[in-house]
């Protein structure tokens, strides 16, 4: 049915009938994650660093109402050049973009979904949406943790920003069923740094082992997602005080402006972003990089 909705770009529905490794890939990070123009000079980098890793890339978004797996360069351009004016899309936002025939960018659960559709099981992006701090009373947990509990894709990423509470974030997928696993490391990576002072529930060290769980986790049919969690290379981490400087001030300035729902996060991104200078972009685009290969060298193990 929802294939009436979709558009599986060739090159992929190929790679996908051939058994050959595709790697889903978010459009919200381009829009809502980072500025123009290095939002869309990064989105076209990862797409060729999934191709030079022996991936297949499918950028995943919602164009003039139409499900997207796999953009053209020109759609990503769309994206990047609209920024904030496109649509942030969520699960609960995809119908009424589909409906209206508009854009929209899909975040970590909106990708995930449209993702299992064609069959890409593993997907790349920089950092996923969590408990927010003071979601005790805000209420404010992302949508993401939802997805990975019920949609069968596995996010490779550099873990969690600390604009959110690791701690919380770790709960909520505990209780959901969402493993966490640490490439080659215990410490739970906080996105630009490489630990945290949490621990992720299993440490594995290889694509290959962790091909293996996924492929154990999907024969058993245990659905839900998976966090495989990342470290930014360490010649790209940024120093602790600087970062957490940074996003303290943002989350003042947050509270003072009362921002809050879907605005929230994106506004956090822009401020840490100016308040640090060209250095966490920096940064910010080394790591997906970096989630690139790593997705794309345990999409090439899943399909052995
Ligand atoms: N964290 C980042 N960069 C991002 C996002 C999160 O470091 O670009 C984006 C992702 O698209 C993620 C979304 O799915 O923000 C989460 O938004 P929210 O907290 O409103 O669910
Ligand atoms: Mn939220």
């Amino acid at each position: 049915m929802y294939n009436d909705y979709l558009d599986i770009h060739p090159e992929v529905a190929e790679a996908l009938a051939q058994n050959r490794p595709v790697v889903a890939l978010e459009s919200t990070i381009i829009s809502h994650g980072m500025p123009y123009p290095q939002n869309v000079e990064t989105a076209l980098k990862v797409s060729n660093t999934v191709r030079e890793s022996g991936a297949i890339p499918a950028t995943i978004a919602i164009i003039h109402g139409r499900l997207k797996v796999g953009l053209e360069p020109s759609e990503i351009e769309l994206l990047g050049k609209a920024g904030l004016s496109v649509t942030k899309v969520s699960r609960r936002d995809i119908p009424f973009v589909v409906a209206s025939g508009a854009h929209g960018a899909t975040t970590v659960a909106a990708t995930m979904i449209l993702a299992e559709m064609a069959g890409v099981k593993v997907f790349a992006t920089g950092g996923i949406g969590g408990v927010h701090r003071g979601a005790q009373t805000s209420f404010d947990v992302s949508a993401d943790l939802q997805e990975l509990a019920q949609t069968s894709v596995a996010v490779v990423c550099a873990g969690a920003k600390s604009i959110l509470d690791l701690g919380l974030t770790l709960e909520y997928l505990e209780t959901h069923g969402v493993p966490v696993i640490g490439y080659q490391t215990e410490s739970l990576p906080a996105f630009y740094t490489q630990t945290s002072d949490f621990n992720v529930d299993y440490r594995l060290d290889s694509a290959k082992t962790i091909a293996d769980v996924l492929k154990a986790k999907q024969q058993l049919g245990l659905k839900g997602g998976a966090v495989i969690a990342n470290p930014i290379p360490s010649e790209y981490a940024m120093p602790q005080q600087e970062i957490d400087a940074a996003i303290n001030q943002a989350l003042r300035e947050a509270e003072q402006q009362g921002i809050h729902g879907k605005a929230s996060t994106p506004f956090l991104l822009a401020r840490v972003c100016e308040l640090t200078g060209g250095d966490s972009l920096a940064s910010n685009i080394q790591l997906v990089l970096n989630n690139a290969r790593l997705a794309s060298a345990i999409a090439i193990e899943y399909c052995n």
